[in-house]
């Protein structure tokens, strides 16, 4: 074992996330003095098959949302089992050894929180040890693909309070030539947005979790016909072949109803899984839609299927809730042909050594893995780091407004530059496999 690298201590507190929620943050220091801190992001649309998020239920503080218990587990439990015992060089030893000290399979005992706070602390310190941002550390000395973003414009469902049920309206700059020209596209687009909105009522300017507008339109298409106009009003195409194309994140397990139905409360409809895909079928005939996450909920695998059959040939189908970042459910999904790409959210599974395996287990079996933030983010930039470390070729980080988002997409600006001629942008190829619907 590497004495240098020898992890000397590891204190967690309680800190605020961009909701104003307490969340876990965990600093880990090596014998050889070099430091590392994550701080643990958290959702609001959470899949039923997460890890879990302990919380401490203690009505007298934050409403019960307080992480104190988790923090406990870090300073009482988790430090005094790897300090002076693990090596933060052997991520996978130390990960193997939190989730046996956990002993669940989904880490109700000590919390993700705890233990993902100690598994990302642990990478930044031997990252620093090192002398290595992290995404060279994790990623070594190839690492160097900038992800394309796909970023929240419109917000519904449990991110706004403006109405409409689904969760996310994006738009992707996949005309882009490189990470820099990408965030500057998707400003323009958000400042064309506004302008629309602003036309129409005083909602224009209040910004939802993500940072996206959260407008009350009375209908879905209304919020995909705005995001088309504005992009042609900031003057891009908005075609598949063009400068933006759009994404969706549906999140319909958040409005699936009993007995199989999707209820559009804001439309005042209902549909069966089937009827689900087939609007969603013809909205990606009307506009260019190269990406749909959650179309369907996490356990309508049936639904999946036939939205797989319908859809999977013309566009990406990510599986957020459907695959909560855990390997045993993407390969289950590999194997039943079920989505074509995967959400990546390392909070959903609790170790960066197993978010890392997720990741390379989509890209054996041939699907796209998205790198993404949580609608509760902190100024941590880890998943920045990430995303290049993989080569994953796609972030999902939110809107561009709200600084919880900008530290990721400026820490991504910061690795574009230090890679100079080594970085490339992954662009529109990474769509490539999609023909036209
Ligand atoms: C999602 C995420 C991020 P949440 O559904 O993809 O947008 O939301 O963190 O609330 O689960
Ligand atoms: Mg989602």
């Amino acid at each position: 074992m590497a004495d240098a690298t020898l992890i000397e201590s590891v204190r967690g507190r309680e800190v605020l996330d961009s909701r104003g929620n307490p969340t876990v943050e965990v600093d880990v220091t090596l014998r050889n003095g070099a430091f590392g801190r994550a701080i643990v992001p958290s959702g609001a649309s959470t899949g039923r098959h997460e890890a879990v998020e302990l919380r401490d239920g203690d009505p007298t503080r934050y409403e019960g949302l307080g992480v104190l218990r988790a923090v406990a587990a870090v300073n009482d439990v988790i430090g005094p089992a790897v300090s002076g015992a693990f090596d933060a060089a052997d991520q996978a030893s130390l990960d193997a050894r939190l989730r046996e000290l956990d002993g669940t399979a989904n880490k109700a005992n000590l919390g993700a929180n705890a233990i993902l706070g100690v598994s990302l602390a642990a990478a930044h310190a031997a990252a620093a040890a090192a002398g290595q941002p992290l995404y060279r550390y994790l990623g070594g000395p190839e690492a160097g693909v900038l992800p394309m973003p796909m970023v929240n414009i419109i917000s519904g469902g449990r991110h706004a309070a403006g109405g409409l049920d689904m969760q996310d309206f994006l738009a992707i700059p996949i005309g882009a030539a490189t990470y820099g020209e990408a965030l500057q596209m998707v400003v323009a687009v958000y400042r064309a947005v506004g302008r629309v909105l602003s036309q129409t009522g005083p909602y224009a300017y209040g910004v939802a979790d993500e940072g996206g507008y959260g407008p009350p339109l009375p209908c879905h298409e209304d919020a995909l016909g705005l995001l088309y106009d504005a992009t042609r009003l900031a003057g891009y195409r908005c075609a598949r072949d063009g400068d933006v194309a759009i994404g969706l994140d549906v999140a319909a397990t958040e409005f699936a109803g009993d007995g199989g139905r999707y209820v559009l409360q804001a439309e005042g409809r209902a549909f069966s899984s089937v009827e689900l895909v087939d609007l969603l079928d013809h909205w990606s005939k009307t506009y260019p839609i190269i990406s749909i996450e959650d179309g369907l909920s996490e356990d309508d695998w049936d639904g999946w299927e036939y939205l797989t059959q319908q859809l999977g040939g013309s566009a990406q189908l990510i599986g957020d809730d459907l695959f909560t970042t855990n390997p045993e459910r993407l390969a289950q999904g590999a194997d039943d042909g079920i989505a074509n790409a995967v959400l990546v959210k390392p909070n959903q599974i609790g170790t960066l050594t197993e978010t890392l395996d997720t990741v390379h287990l989509a890209q054996e079996r041939g699907y796209l893995p998205v790198i993404s933030a949580r609608s509760g983010e902190t100024e941590d930039t880890t998943i920045a780091d990430l995303a290049v470390a993989t080569g994953a070729g796609q972030i999902k980080i939110g809107s561009i407004t709200r600084s919880e988002r900008l530290a990721k997409y400026n820490r991504l600006l910061r690795i574009e530059e230090e890679l100079g001629e080594r970085g490339r942008f992954a662009g529109r190829d990474v769509f490539a496999r999609f023909s036209n619907p």
